[in-house]
């Protein structure tokens, strides 16, 4: 069996215990590699690693950076059709779905943040007499960047980009759960030249790799993708050493429809808002509240929409949905269908798990699932599931739908549908996320701050954000 290894110091070597965990695909439910089980002695060579290389790679011009980041991009870019396999194999997502969106993504956030370093640029404040004060922006030195499963080398790279290009050395750890593209990823930094140390990439389970990264006192920022309940405990670590945080959680976002908008589109939109990816992207629309005047109209015709949408063997070309990331992701989803139903809920579409034939046999597939008929109040229209399952519920007036949407404790992202220009800017104002969509989904420029608020995560990620969080800023005031 394959054993994936640790890229630490340039080198791709074995865990120091030589224990390892099975890798499952999700598609068939059999184990196809083994990842390393690391912990914190791993860490330790990885820290010193990433610090003995810190003082060349942050000395490094911007010009020779950009060169690595763009070489390893296009090294990806080479081997396009392996990282499309892997990340599909190993998340359970359609093979058409990584080829379009998460490996394409991975290589724009390497050739992005090559080029936006370059025009990184600080402020200077001249003071009255001649002194001025300007900002200094310096590499904070070594960073741990910790990534979830559900867009594995997407996320991965959209931490690692930047913190690579504003000078740091970083200690990455990608999802145990989906951990192969990573470990491609290793062997594309050595193709490119990637001086040893800069970049260590150390696979193994959260509360014991992970957590390594989150205590050693030398890592000095953490960039998480992940749950909401591990960013919290993450913070009760990290805050009191006074580590810079950025956290990227969970959500559990609003699709606004008002009677006026375009209709077919805000249909064919919200079908895809709800369930790309299995459901499983934490910008996925999870509730969606239509205007009473078109609720029927709209609810017959999406969830024809979804009936049509066929979950199948995420290799076929054919297939919208693959399988679920994991044998334990499905209980959690397949239990809150459960829920939904004791909730008082209707299952207009899907509610079950699908048994598939021949490879897939013994994967984790589940139908995508419409539900009516919940108090938005209740635990189905409050928490996070993150998977194919998304509510329909009516609304009377602006304020009712805002109230309802407003009412949970994430923030992350929302999407309005409407042709009312003074409503939309409305909405956008009120509606409490990091990011409102109006008439569209998942459109994003990478210089835009990307985050949420509430739950779903303090500080900001992508454009000047990402390279003012991995940077810290010095006030110099030279006296005339
Ligand atoms: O994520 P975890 P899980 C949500 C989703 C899901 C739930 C739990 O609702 O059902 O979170 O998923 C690492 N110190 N999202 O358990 O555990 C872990 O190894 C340091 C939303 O799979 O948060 C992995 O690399 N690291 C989300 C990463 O954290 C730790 C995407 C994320 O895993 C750690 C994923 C620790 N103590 C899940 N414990 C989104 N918003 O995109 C775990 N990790």
């Amino acid at each position: 069996m394959e054993k994936i290894q640790n890229y630490i110091n340039g080198q791709l070597i074995e865990p120091v215990s030589k224990k390892y965990l099975d890798n499952y695909e999700p598609a068939t439910g059999q184990v196809y590699s083994l990842v390393p089980d690391s912990d914190s002695s791993d860490i330790q060579l990885a820290v010193e690693a990433a610090k003995t290389a810190f003082p060349l790679w942050s000395k490094t011009g911007l010009e020779d950076r950009m060169m690595i980041l763009l070489k390893i991009a296009d090294g990806i870019e080479r081997r396009l059709e392996e990282f499309v396999a892997a990340e599909s194999r190993d998340n359970g997502k359609p093979l058409k779905l990584a080829r379009a969106m998460d490996i394409p993504r991975a290589i724009s956030n390497f050739r992005f943040y090559a080029s936006a370093v370059q025009h990184f640029s600080s402020e200077s404040h001249p003071m009255p007499g001649g002194t001025v004060n300007y900002t200094l922006r310096q590499p904070i030195g070594v960073v741990g960047c910790i990534s979830p499963w559900n867009l594995p080398l997407y996320l991965f790279t959209w931490k690692i980009a930047p913190a690579l290009a504003t000078g740091n050395c970083v200690i990455a750890k990608p999802s145990e759960i989906t951990p192969y593209t990573a470990y491609l990823l290793s062997t594309v930094c050595i193709e490119a030249g990637l001086p040893a140390g800069v970049l260590n990439i150390v696979h193994g389970l959260g509360g014991k790799t992970g957590q390594a990264i989150i205590e050693h006192p030398e890592i000095k920022a953490i960039s998480f993708t992940g749950g909401t309940e591990t960013g919290k405990r993450i913070a009760a670590t990290a805050a009191p050493m006074f580590k810079k945080l950025s956290l990227e959680l969970g959500g559990k976002n609003a699709t606004v429809v008002f009677a006026d908008c375009d209709f077919e589109e805000a249909v064919k939109e919200s079908v895809r808002s709800s369930f790309s990816n299995q459901g499983e992207i934490c910008l996925c629309g999870s509730r969606i509240f239509v205007e009473r005047g078109i609720y029927e109209k709209f609810k017959t015709a999406f969830v024809e929409k979804v009936k049509a949408l066929k979950v199948g063997d995420p290799n076929e070309q054919s297939t919208d949905q693959g399988a679920i990331v994991s044998l334990q992701h499905k209980q959690k989803v397949l239990s809150y269908i459960q829920l939904a139903k004791e909730e008082g809920g209707e299952v207009l579409s899907g509610g079950i798990e699908l048994q598939l034939k021949d490879r897939c046999t013994g994967g984790y597939f589940i139908a995508p699932t419409v539900i009516e008929g919940l108090d938005y109040k209740c635990r189905t229209q409050q928490e996070e599931i993150f998977g194919p399952v998304v509510t329909l519920t009516p609304f009377e007036t602006e304020d009712e739908a805002l109230t309802m949407a407003n009412s949970v404790k994430y923030g992350l992202a929302s999407s309005i549908w409407t042709n009312n220009l003074k409503q939309a800017h409305r909405v956008s104002e009120k509606i409490e996320a990091g990011i409102v969509w109006v008439n569209c989904w998942l459109l994003r420029d990478l210089r835009t701050p990307f985050g949420g608020v509430k739950a779903s995560g303090v500080g900001r990620e992508g454009g000047w954000e990402a390279m003012k969080f991995f940077t810290e800023a010095k006030n110099v005031c030279i006296k005339a």
